[in-house]
This record gives C-alpha cells, sequence and structure tokens, in this order.
C-alpha cells in the first residue's frame, strides 16, 4: 500500500485538533505529517500518534516538500490565499472554510452523497457547511427514493461551531463575563444570526445551506429556505428539517429508507422519551435521526429532527473520510 505525506493547516483550532484525533482513530497511511498554525502558535509542540512535533508558521514555502495531502481549517482568507499556492506544488487541499465551496471547478463533497464528485478536483476539494452536511446525509436516501418538491430548515447550532472564540463566550458568558466572539450574551439566549447578514435579509449561513445543499445533490431547482439560529450548546447542531417529497410514502417505509441509508443512525421511540439530542450525537461520527412524522398540513410531507456532531461529522470526520476515499482513488493510479 501506498504511503501519503501529509499536512495540517489550522492544527490548534476547534476542528484543527479534532483531526488529529480522527486521523489516529482511522489510522490512514501516512508516511510523513507536517502541523502548521499561525505565528500565535508557531514552535508549540503537539502529540500525534506518540510522537512529538513542532507546530509550524504557515507560509508560502510551507508546501515545497512533496506534500500529497493538507487538511485546511484556519478561516476563509488563508484557504483564499494558500489553499491555490499548495494546489500549484502539486498537493490535494482539503479545504473546512467557505472559500472555495461554491466555485464550479471545485467539488463540494459529502462522502455518503457523492464521493465520486472527488475524481473531479483540481488540486482543491471543499468540505461543506457543518449545518448542510448533515442535513444531505438524511436528504439523499429520500431524495433518491420519493423525489425532493421543497425543504424548510430550521437550525439549532452550537457555540463551538464558530470555533475556540465561540466556545469561550458561552464558557465566559455563563459567569457572567461579556462576549467577544458574538453581538450579544449567548448564555441563557439565542441568536437568529449566524455568519453575516447578506443583502436579501438572510443570513450568509443560511445561503450557504440552500446553495451547498443544491450543489451536493446535483439540482439547482430544489426549492429550499432557512432560518439558522445560533443556541447556548457548547457542541452538536440539532436541526428540524420539513420536507415535501414527490412521491407518496409509508410511514414506516421511509424509516426503513433512513435505516439502511449510510452514516445515519435512527433514534426514534416517542413512548421510551428517545430521540437525538446534543449530548448523545457528541463524540459521534454517524448522524442521528427522530421525530419522524408525517406533515399533514401538505400533501407528502415529513417532519425529521437532526442531530450530529459539527466539529466532528460536520467538520473533521467528513474531511478525513473525503482523504480516505481519495486515497482510494490514488492507490488506484
Ligand atoms: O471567520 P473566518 O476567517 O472564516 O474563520 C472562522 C474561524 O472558524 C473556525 C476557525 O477558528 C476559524 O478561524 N473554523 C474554521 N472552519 C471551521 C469549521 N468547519 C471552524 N470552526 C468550526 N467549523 P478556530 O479558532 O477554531 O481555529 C483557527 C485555526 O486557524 C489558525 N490560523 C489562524 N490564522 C492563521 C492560522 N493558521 C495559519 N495562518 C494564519 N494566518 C489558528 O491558529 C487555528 O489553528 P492560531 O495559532 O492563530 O490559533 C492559536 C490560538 O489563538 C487563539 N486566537 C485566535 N484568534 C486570536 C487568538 N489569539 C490572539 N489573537 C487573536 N486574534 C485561538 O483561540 C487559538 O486557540
Ligand atoms: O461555513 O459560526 O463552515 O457556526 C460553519 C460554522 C461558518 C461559521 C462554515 C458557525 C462555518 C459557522
Amino acid at each position: 500500500m501506498k504511503k501519503y505525506k501529509l499536512a495540517v493547516v489550522g492544527v490548534t483550532g476547534m476542528v484543527g485538533r479534532t483531526f488529529l484525533k480522527i486521523l489516529e482513530e482511522r489510522n490512514l497511511p501516512i508516511s510523513e505529517i507536517f502541523f502548521f498554525a499561525s505565528s500565535r502558535s508557531a514552535g508549540q509542540k503537539i502529540t500525534f500518534q506518540n510522537k512529538e512535533y513542532v507546530i509550524e508558521e504557515l507560509n508560502e514555502n510551507s508546501f515545497d516538500r512533496g506534500i500529497d495531502i493538507a487538511l485546511f481549517s484556519a478561516g476563509g482568507s488563508v484557504s483564499q490565499k494558500y489553499a491555490p499556492i499548495a494546489a500549484e506544488k502539486g498537493c490535494i487541499v482539503i479545504d473546512n472554510s467557505s472559500a472555495w465551496r461554491m466555485d464550479p471547478s471545485v467539488p463540494l463533497v459529502v462522502p455518503e452523497v457523492n464521493p465520486e464528485d472527488i475524481k473531479l478536483n483540481r488540486g482543491i476539494i471543499a468540505n461543506p457547511n457543518c449545518s448542510t452536511i448533515q442535513a444531505v446525509v438524511v436528504l439523499k436516501p429520500l431524495y433518491d427514493k420519493y423525489g425532493i418538491k421543497r425543504v424548510v430548515f430550521s437550525t439549532y447550532q452550537a457555540v463551538s461551531g464558530a470555533g475556540m472564540d465561540g466556545y469561550k463566550d458561552l464558557e465566559n458568558g455563563l459567569k457572567g463575563q461579556a462576549p467577544k466572539k458574538f453581538p450579544y450574551p449567548i448564555a441563557g439566549n439565542l441568536l437568529p444570526h449566524i455568519d453575516v447578514f447578506t443583502e436579501n435579509g438572510y443570513t450568509k449561513e443560511e445561503m450557504k445551506m440552500i446553495n451547498e445543499t443544491r450543489k451536493i445533490l446535483g439540482d439547482d431547482s430544489l426549492r429550499i429556505t432557512a432560518t439558522t439560529v445560533r443556541v447556548p450548546v457548547f457542541n452538536s447542531h440539532s436541526e428540524s428539517i420539513n420536507i415535501e417529497l414527490e412521491k407518496p410514502f409509508e410511514l414506516e417505509d421511509l424509516k426503513n429508507t433512513l435505516k439502511e441509508a449510510p452514516g445515519i443512525v435512527v433514534q426514534d421511540d416517542p413512548g421510551n422519551n428517545l430521540y437525538p439530542m446534543p449530548i448523545t450525537a457528541n463524540g459521534r461520527d454517524e448522524v442521528f435521526v427522530g421525530r419522524i412524522r408525517r406533515d399533514e398540513s401538505v400533501e407528502n410531507g415529513v417532519n425529521l429532527w437532526v442531530v450530529a456532531d459539527n466539529i466532528r461529522k460536520g467538520a473533521a470526520t467528513n474531511t478525513v473520510q473525503i482523504a480516505q476515499k481519495l486515497i482510494e482513488y490514488l492507490d488506484k493510479e
């Protein structure tokens, strides 16, 4: 089996640290690995597979050593600048930021949904937005079996989605301190505001959910609307998803379709208070679905409650799964 030179960019962040855990858990075929962050962290030590490494400051020459694959999670501006530099040098970048997702030449991939798109890459592969990933894992089997007419997303997003600084705002807010990352306190509150507002009155997070879902499912005309909300939960995003299917369905068939689909765990037993929650999704790589019930106000309507660990499946796990698939394809070349 071939072995690959890997790099992690933004290794000290919320997602970056989780990359390391997941790379260890899944034991990828790595020959050498390099760790990058900003000047704030350069020189710090980090342990990976019981070996100590020194974090380097990312610069334009960082990829001049035959790195095959780089996992990026250092924010949009870093990806905008450095992903093309890395790609130019023959490295394949798997990027967590929103910088490249809607670029027509960049595949946007969830391995359970559209793994084959990885093969179309020209040096950059984008990892979708966290809320979008957990939604499309669930939408895909329903789209294939019943067709989808319209989707309404309403999200309840954890503070870890806003990185280290978001996490600290809730921690400190619970002790009565003022927020630094969010515009208002998040402890004991919620904010119908994630990422920046756009001209149409939606937030960028809402528009990401709409546009990225269409791109991943390969259906530009799919009707979707979204409201995204930050809630005082440390980790794992929850979503209410209302769907109008094209075809009629039996509820039991629909539940079985979800149970059989890859990456999904159905937790749906109202009699025993069984439903997905952030505290049970934390630390897991699957997407949890429950509260599966007919929307009796429309034809062929269904309501779902979907929860996933946004730092794992919503970011680091999905990125490492893309890397694993990519390696599978590269091994065959
Ligand atoms: O708004 P943006 O630019 O798109 O960025 C969004 C932010 O969301 C996180 C990530 O924050 C990112 O910065 N993020 C990205 N994708 C995400 C996803 N899918 C995501 N969060 C959730 N889901 P983060 O704090 O978790 O991680 C940031 C990482 O990026 C590194 N970095 C920043 N600038 C860099 C860079 N690396 C290379 N070159 C650059 N120019 C960053 O490294 C971290 O690994 P670091 O050394 O800067 O961070 C070390 C510690 O410093 C603290 N810190 C952050 N900002 C400041 C700061 N300290 C002082 N001053 C600051 N301004 C952090 O708490 C971190 O622990
Ligand atoms: O687009 O603040 O991947 O929760 C996802 C998390 C943007 C910020 C992205 C958050 C990020 C968002």
